[in-house]
């Protein structure tokens, strides 16, 4: 095992990751944020830094996100995958992603990888295999993993909930707690029919999983930690890692019962970090080297995840290596030592949303911005600890006070003047002292650079770096070369030697965000080496010839520029007020009028239902779900838990002491973890506010209501 609280243990090499887009769909600026840019600036440093760190990926192509869009479109999965895995390709290439391996999860040795994994589980009598009801569209004949339901969140009483994850709330579901569902297929209601899958005993893991979110309390993200907690402390239970569906990984077992069935996309996604670096070796011509990588304890792994797919990371996954390890002691894997997960980026101050479209897709901002701008807004904005905004006036202002008036601005007066009146030779020798005296503390600077890159620090870096830009801006400014050309020519030769050098020192530092600006600048000063250390002193002794040419690092944004994107955004924003306002008016008609009454029944039917007086004790929300208080009542002798989603109009204090309604025979259901054992009987008046039903005081609790 690796670095549990190992402080003293050096790493010798770096696996990176960056989590597998699906291939549904082309990647927005929330890819770019969440992973691709965080992880490649962080590799680019170590590489300066001359370590050994590859960075590995690849598009996720198995799931029912994928056969949705096959669905939707009416074409194969086959030729969705195709198509979103070459434009993820083409984006990353552009966006100059120095990724090492992109792979894909349809490849034979991804399919390969993950059954070895699901065949030794089976082997090793790890998974369960168990008979459980699950939603059946009888029209289409077939059954309806995840997202092929939709229906009523029960937490929230959204009313478009997938069977996987309410959109709205957050809340992670399974199908059959949905109200209302539906089939996405025929949108008839599914009925439940049996089948059998196969489950992963995520519960037997809950002591090595505390040990390894504990052992990083103090330097993982508190993000990641808070929310690997909470699930520790739901309890992990079991979770199906088989699916109905036609499209993934087969179950590898020749048997009836594993016919149809695939294994769940996240079993093999997390395994496509293992099965793209197989790839990536065997392109090296060294088919053994991912060993290297995955099972030697002295690399270190890190995977740039966004927050939405923490517990796969920090659960499932090293729950899964675990399992794996516990039964080949010749082939251990390690384990991620850190999960540095982005908070989301907004649009404009609003939340992205796919499905309305509300998004920036990366090949689009490519076409007209160039790659280090994208790469520089996301870093300046990168949300490490609280989501950020993306805004496109932000963007011009950045890019034309920053990179062009600054970074930029410096470069070329610096090289211009070289090339116009020194014959574009470095005019003069920095010296040490020379390099000591301008006014920067270089030995503090370099510490605070590397730290902040190290740590994963992302906006800091960037605007650290950005600092020492505006420090040579204002040094040239200030020493005014033009000037004393005229009166002190040594000392304008002395001030363009310190600025050359300053222009290469921030090609070096700027070479991790902005690797195209920064091979502009090394390319002008004519230098081939790029490292980190040689950006520490002067580089340029006198005599230096550079290249000749000079380049504008940064075009301006004009006004003009952004107003098409500006356009595009109020005009989405519109839209979607509007479809909003008629929800609003719907829903509004809807609840004023009274709702038609159900069909007759009989006494027998109603006395089937065990109404109950129970007192509320305590009461407290649920973590992560907005809508959700957890009640602890008291009925009769008796103490149970019920999940009532009524925290958006009572607070948890509120409802300690009330002596609520019950439907006490109610067969109990799990939310988030918890089982519900009832329900609370409540009224929504025509403003849309829930009210609970009360009984009038404690001598009624326990008694039935009739
Ligand atoms: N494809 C979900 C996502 O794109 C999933 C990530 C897999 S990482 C192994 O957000
Ligand atoms: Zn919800």
């Amino acid at each position: 095992m690796p670095a549990l609280n190992q402080t003293d243990f050096t790493f010798k090499r770096t696996l990176v990751t960056t989590a597998l887009p699906y291939a549904n769909g082309p990647l927005h600026l929330g890819h770019l944020t969440g992973t691709y840019i965080p992880a490649d600036i962080f590799v680019r440093y170590k590489r300066l830094r001359g370590e050994d760190i590859i960075h590995i990926g690849g598009s996720d192509e198995h799931g029912v996100p994928i056969t949705i869009q096959a669905d939707k479109e009416g074409v194969s999965p086959k030729e969705i995958v195709d198509r979103y895995h070459a434009l993820h390709k083409a984006v990353l290439e552009k966006l100059n992603i120095a990724i090492d391996n992109f792979s894909r999860t349809s490849l034979p040795i991804h399919h390969q990888t993950t059954q070895e994994f699901f065949l030794d589980f089976e082997r090793r009598g790890i998974l369960i295999k168990k008979v459980e009801q699950q939603f059946y569209d009888e029209a289409k004949q077939q059954f309806l993993p995840d997202r092929y339901v939709i229906g009523t969140c029960p937490v929230c009483q959204f009313p478009e909930a997938n069977g996987d994850q309410c959109e709205n709330c957050g809340t992670y579901l399974s199908a059959t707690e949905l109200i209302n569902p539906k089939s996405k297929l025929s949108g008839n209601t599914p009925v439940l029919k049996e089948t059998l899958h196969w489950y992963f005993p995520l519960g037997k893991y809950q002591d090595f999983l505390e040990t390894l979110i504990e052992s990083h309390a103090n330097d993982w993200r508190p993000n990641v930690i808070n929310y690997a907690r909470t699930w520790l402390k739901q309890g992990l239970g079991e979770r199906a890692i088989t699916r109905d569906l036609s499209w993934g990984v087969p179950v590898p077992i020749q048997s009836e019962e594993a016919k149809g069935k695939v294994i769940y996309v996240w079993f093999d996604a997390v395994l496509g970090y293992i099965s793209s670096t197989k790839e990536w070796a065997q392109k090296q011509g060294k088919p053994e080297l991912w060993r290297t990588y995955w099972q030697q304890p002295d690399t270190r792994l890190i995977h740039f995840i966004g927050k939405d797919n923490v517990v796969f990371h920090a659960i499932m996954f090293p729950a899964m290596l675990k399992a794996w390890n516990d039964g080949n002691p010749d082939a251990q894997y390690i384990i991620v030592d850190n999960l540095p997960a982005s908070e989301f980026i907004n649009i404009e101050g609003k939340k992205f949303s796919k499905s309305r479209g509300y998004a920036i897709y990366a090949h689009e901002f490519l076409e007209k911005f160039p790659a280090d701008t994208l790469r520089y807004i996301i870093a300046a904005n990168y949300p490490e600890n609280r989501d950020s905004d993306f805004s496109w006036k932000d963007f011009q202002n950045r890019v034309n006070g920053e990179l062009a008036d600054t970074l930029g601005n410096f470069v070329k007066r610096a090289i211009d003047f070289t090339n116009s009146k020194f014959d574009g030779i470095v005019p003069a020798d920095c010296s040490l002292e020379d390099w000591n005296s301008i006014g920067i503390d270089w030995t503090q600077t370099f510490r605070e650079l590397e730290t902040l890159f190290e740590e994963i620090h992302i906006r800091d870096a960037c605007f650290k770096t950005m600092e020492v830009a505006r420090f040579a801006n204002k040094f040239l400014t200030d020493a005014e070369p033009w000037k004393t050309y005229k009166t002190d020519r040594a000392q304008s030769a002395k001030t363009i030697a310190i600025s050359l050098n300053l222009c290469h020192t921030l090609a070096t530092i700027f070479s991790p965000i902005l690797p195209e600006a920064s091979e502009k600048i090394f390319n002008m000063l004519n230098i081939n080496e790029r490292a980190w250390e040689s950006a520490k002193l002067p580089k340029l002794p006198a005599g230096h010839r550079l290249s000749g040419s000079s380049e504008v690092l940064f075009k301006k944004i004009d006004d003009k520029d952004i107003a098409p994107e500006l356009e595009k955004i109020e005009k989405l924003v519109q839209e979607f007020a509007e479809k909003e306002q008629q929800k609003v008016q719907q829903e509004s008609s809807q609840k004023s009028s009274i709702p038609d009454l159900k069909p007759v029944i009989t006494i027998e039917d109603f006395e089937k239902i065990d109404l109950r007086v129970a007192t509320v004790l305590a009461s407290e929300k649920v973590p992560r779900a907005d809508k959700l208080l957890k009640l602890t009542l008291k009925l009769g002798n008796e103490e149970r838990v019920i999940l009532s989603g009524i925290a958006e109009h009572y607070t948890a204090e509120e409802m300690i002491g009330k002596h609520v309604i019950i439907v006490a025979n109610l067969a109990p259901r799990k939310m988030r973890g918890i089982e519900s054992q009832g329900m609370l009987l409540a009224v929504t008046d025509s403003t849309g506010k829930v009210r609970v039903i009360e009984a009038q005081d404690a001598s009624l609790n326990g008694m039935p209501v009739k």
